[in-house]
């Protein structure tokens, strides 16, 4: 690297072509960078508005004639004041409601969140199966293994924003996750 500066001074004190040659050199390998610099961003899906961040929401394939699909995404709060998760609403079902599990009687259940759910101040919430979820029910048509889907999450304090939602194949449980039935 030490030896570098010399050698570009003196191809630089050779002229123009030279130097133009450097140059178109120097774009491409700044398109290179700028290439490669965009890839891990475009894999990690995440979105942004105020003070959250949501990271990489999925939903699932659905077998023909599912009324239902789970959504789920982590919330990552980087404010110093809670924010609530209000409300979701998307083009692929009539509505989209947050679930909580709970046990009832020894039994697996789920339940809606009454309220929205709170991401606390400098803490994130997973949504995931078998935990809170999103849970997009009265399907218009079934989310396709590979697609992504819009959705607009609203919170209380930063307010809505468009997400997309990557839909995973049929099998993709998650851990723990629970075989429900989801019929309303
Ligand atoms: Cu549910």
């Amino acid at each position: 690297m030490s030896n570098l500066l010399p050698k570009v001074q003196t191809f630089a004190s050779h002229g123009a072509p030279t130097f133009h040659l450097q140059q178109r050199v120097g774009i491409a390998v700044l398109a290179l960078l700028l290439l490669f610099a965009c890839i891990p961003a475009a894999l990690a899906h995440e979105f942004k508005v105020g003070d959250l961040e949501i990271e990489h929401p999925w939903s699932r394939a659905t077998p023909p004639g599912a009324k239902v699909a789970g959504g789920y995404f982590t919330v990552v709060n980087k404010g110093s004041a809670p924010d609530r998760l209000l409300s979701i609403t998307s083009d692929i079902s009539e509505k989209a409601e947050l679930h909580a599990m709970g046990v009832k009687d020894g039994v697996m259940t789920m339940r809606p969140v009454e309220g929205g759910l709170e991401i606390p101040a400098g803490g994130k919430v997973a949504l995931k199966p078998g935990a809170y979820h999103l849970m997009f029910t009265g399907l218009k048509r079934q989310p396709k293994q590979g697609e992504k889907f819009p959705a607009t999450l609203t919170f209380e304090k930063a307010g809505s924003v468009k997400v997309e939602f990557l839909v995973e194949g049929m099998g993709e449980t998650g851990s723990g996750d629970m075989d429900m039935d989801h019929a309303e």
